[in-house]
């Protein structure tokens, strides 16, 4: 029933206040906290005026990775003519990597204050998921929340899914707060995990508001691939590796706040973290709260997460639900521009553990790029983490493909993250301790212990090949990508044909 002055729309009606050429905001972050039926919608019209010959496609600003609801549907009907930030949807890859479609890659923290300074144009219209409005415009997110505290600020009009599927006493989960802009920007006043500095609900001048569209939808979680054996040994390399820092007093007792990125890996490595009792009960600060973070906090190993979305299979979604009262006082979901923010990430010194796609022997990292031309996802949240961790830690499964692909190149084919702000790479062959090492050093730290047995001979011989400070070799750097672009497979570099 709707208790509030605002009119009820049809997801059709909706659509048909967004124009072609119109900058859409979505909230959510993940497919978590995503409005569903308009964006359906204005696929659907976009498909309708493609037939009769006309131009429809949107700007479109995310949290992050949606659903195919969003990303999917409006890729496959050819309506997104420009994106940001991250996404993880393969139509919507093939529109980016053929062109039809610009995308714009940034950190995650960036994009509600780009928003805010009017680098990237108007927002016509924010869509939000969510779980309870009133009249006074205060609306309750969803399980994710992404940049809707600023979409819903900026937009000129706003649209409203009402999904009945998230219960209303959700509300005191999220913590909304907006930073004041340059020149008047003070200190976030974060201090621990769960300080919460801001409201329950996004306070909207109700003026703006165009409709509200009722919806009984599930959230579109993903689901949950169990550990196999790579990622548990990566995963048991993470955790022993961090004992061994806190026995050297590199790491408090009382342990530090940690970020794991998103996946597979990610839920292994919270899974060894949890179930190795020399690590003491931890909390997460973090952009998206996983399946195993709510396993943990079960088995109460973790004591509180501060996260940006609900990243979570159906299940456990429903487990949470079910179980508010027991999550309630455990759990905050902010905005990503807290979640991620350097300042936060910073002072609270966490240990960030992130995937790289490919590394470098020198510690560069390369989280986007498919053999250097190909976008895969996005840099997502990991720059904002890595650069400002405590202790920043990148994982990865030393090949690829079978073994056609060794994560470790002699130069990375796209660079995300510098030597500079990575400390410790892990794979499931060992752990490569960056810090203080000169490039050489780090090298061989990382040959001898991360990189496949297979691979180890050729990169030994490459470090060969260079002379000076960073010892790279300009004709031979790219040797192994060759390789692979020529015959499907990095084994097959020859040195002495390159040389
Ligand atoms: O391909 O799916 O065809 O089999 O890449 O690789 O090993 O399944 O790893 O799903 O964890 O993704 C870096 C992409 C890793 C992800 C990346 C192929 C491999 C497979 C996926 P298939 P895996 P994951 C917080 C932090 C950036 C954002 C980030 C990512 C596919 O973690 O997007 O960190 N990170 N955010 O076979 C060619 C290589 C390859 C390769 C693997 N070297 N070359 N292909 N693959 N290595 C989250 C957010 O920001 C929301």
């Amino acid at each position: 029933m709707n208790n509030t002055p605002f009119t009820v729309m049809s997801p059709e009606e909706a659509a048909n206040f967004v124009k072609n050429d119109d900058n859409i905001g979505f909230s959510g972050f993940t497919a978590a906290g995503c409005p569903k039926v308009v964006p359906a919608a204005i696929a659907k019209k976009a498909e309708e005026e493609h037939s009769k010959g006309n131009p429809f496609k949107i700007g479109m600003f995310t949290g992050a990775s949606t659903g195919d609801s969003i990303d999917g549907t409006l890729a496959r009907a050819d309506a997104i003519k420009f994106r940001t930030p991250y996404q993880s949807n393969k139509d919507l890859r093939q529109a980016m990597n053929n062109g039809s479609t610009a995308y714009f890659d940034l950190h995650l923290s960036h994009l509600g204050q780009m928003l805010r300074y009017g680098f990237l144009g108007k927002i016509n219209c924010a869509i939000i998921e969510a779980s309870d409005i009133n009249s006074e415009g205060e609306i309750v997110p969803t399980c994710g929340v992404g940049i809707a505290p600023t979409i819903c600020k900026y937009a000129d009009k706003i649209i409203v899914e009402l999904n009945s599927r998230h219960p209303k006493e959700i509300k005191g989960i999220h913590d909304i707060y907006v930073p004041l802009d340059p020149p008047l920007r003070r200190e976030i006043p974060i201090y621990k995990v769960s300080d919460r500095i801001g409201a329950p609900a996004i306070k909207v001048d109700p003026s703006k508001i165009l409709c509200i569209v009722p919806t009984d939808i599930e959230n579109e979680g993903g689901t949950f691939t169990p550990v196999d054996a790579v990622t548990a040994r990566i995963g048991d390399n993470v955790a022993d590796f961090l004992v061994r820092e806190m026995n050297l007093g590199h790491i408090p007792k009382s342990f530090l706040p940690v970020q794991s990125g998103v996946g597979n890996i990610a839920n292994a490595v919270l899974g060894s973290m949890g179930s190795n009792t020399a690590i003491p009960e931890f909390e997460v600060y973090t952009e998206v709260i996983q399946d195993a973070v709510i396993e943990l906090m079960k088995q109460g190993r973790v004591k509180f997460a501060s996260g940006c979305s609900f990243t979570v299979s159906n299940p456990t979604m429903d487990e949470i639900y079910g179980n508010l009262n027991f999550f309630r006082d455990k759990i905050l979901l902010r905005s990503q521009e807290i979640s991620n923010n350097p300042e936060i990430i910073r002072r609270l010194g966490l240990i960030t553990i992130n995937t790289a796609l490919e590394a470098d022997i020198f510690g560069n990292i390369n989280s986007t790029h498919v053999v250097g031309t190909k976008m895969m996802n996005g840099i997502g949240g990991s720059g904002d983490f890595t650069r400002n961790a405590y202790l920043s830690i990148f994982t990865t499964p030393s090949v690829a493909k079978g073994t056609k692909i060794s994560a470790f190149v002699p130069m990375v084919s796209h660079h995300d993250h510098s030597e500079h702000s990575v400390s410790v790479l892990i794979t499931e062959q060992g752990v490569a301790d960056l810090r203080g090492k000169s490039p050489v050093q780090r090298a061989h730290a990382i040959i001898e212990n991360c990189v496949h047995p297979d691979y180890k001979q050729l990169l030994w011989d490459y470090l060969k090949l260079g002379t000076g400070h960073t010892p790279h070799n300009l004709k031979a750097c790219f040797a192994f990508h060759n390789a692979f672009n020529e015959t499907g497979d990095m084994h097959n570099v020859d040195w002495s044909k390159l040389l």
